[in-house]
C-alpha cells in the first residue's frame, strides 16, 4: 500500500457538503482506505481572484491504485458531482480533487504532474496537509511544516465540525 494525500476544493454549490462527501467516497475506493481528513477550510480564491471562496480539506489515503488509475478515480468522482470543464483555467468548480503526493515519487507525466505543481506557494492546500502530516517530506521540496511558514495564509480560516 501506498500512502497518497489528496487535495478536496469546492466552490460551486453546496461545497462543504461535496468536500465531506468527496472525503467518504476517496475511502471507498477499491483497494484504497482513508487514513486521516483534515478539518474543512474556507480560503480565498488563488489565481483567479474573481471567484467565490473555496472549501479546502486534504485526505491521506493509502491504495494499492497505481498513480494513472488514482487520477482515473478522481476525474470520476469529479463528473458525479457535477464537474463541468469549460476550459477555464483555476476557474469555479463544484469539486477539484488534486492528486498532492503519491509516495515519495515524482511523477513528470503529460496528465499527471507529482508532487502537484504549485503546492508549496499554496496556503489552501498547506494548511490542511500540515494539519494531518506536518512532517512529511514533499520530494524536492523539504518538510510541509516550513513550505507553510512561506505562504501568506490571511484570509484562510479553518472551520469547526459544529459549523457544518
Ligand atoms: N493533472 C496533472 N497533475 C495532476 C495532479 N497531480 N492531480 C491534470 C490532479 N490532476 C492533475 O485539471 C486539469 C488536468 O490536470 C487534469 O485533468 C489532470 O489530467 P483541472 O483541475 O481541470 O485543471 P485546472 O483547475 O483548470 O488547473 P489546475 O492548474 O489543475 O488548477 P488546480 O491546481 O486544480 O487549482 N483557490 C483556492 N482557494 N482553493 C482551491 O481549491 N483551486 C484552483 C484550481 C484555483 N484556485 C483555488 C483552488
Ligand atoms: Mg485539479
Amino acid at each position: 500500500m501506498t500512502p497518497a494525500f489528496i487535495g478536496i476544493g469546492s466552490n460551486l454549490g453546496d461545497s462543504r457538503r461535496l468536500v465531506a462527501e468527496a472525503a467518504a467516497s476517496l475511502g471507498g475506493l477499491p483497494r484504497s482506505r482513508l487514513l486521516r481528513s483534515s478539518a474543512h477550510y474556507l480560503t480565498p480564491p488563488w489565481g483567479v481572484t474573481e471567484q467565490p471562496s473555496f472549501i479546502n480539506s486534504v485526505v491521506e489515503i493509502e491504495t494499492l491504485l497505481q498513480p494513472a488509475e488514482l487520477l482515473s478515480a478522481l476525474l470520476a468522482l469529479e463528473r458525479e458531482a457535477g464537474r463541468l470543464r469549460d476550459g477555464t483555467r483555476w476557474g469555479p468548480r463544484a469539486l477539484d480533487l488534486d492528486v498532492l503526493l503519491y509516495g515519495d515519487r515524482v511523477i513528470c507525466d503529460a496528465g499527471l504532474r507529482v508532487p502537484h505543481p504549485h503546492l508549496a506557494q499554496r496556503a489552501f492546500v498547506l494548511l490542511p496537509l500540515a494539519e494531518i502530516a506536518p512532517e512529511r517530506v514533499v520530494p524536492g521540496l523539504g518538510r510541509v511544516a516550513d513550505l507553510l511558514t512561506r505562504v501568506d495564509v490571511a484570509g484562510c480560516r479553518r472551520l469547526t465540525a459544529a459549523a457544518f
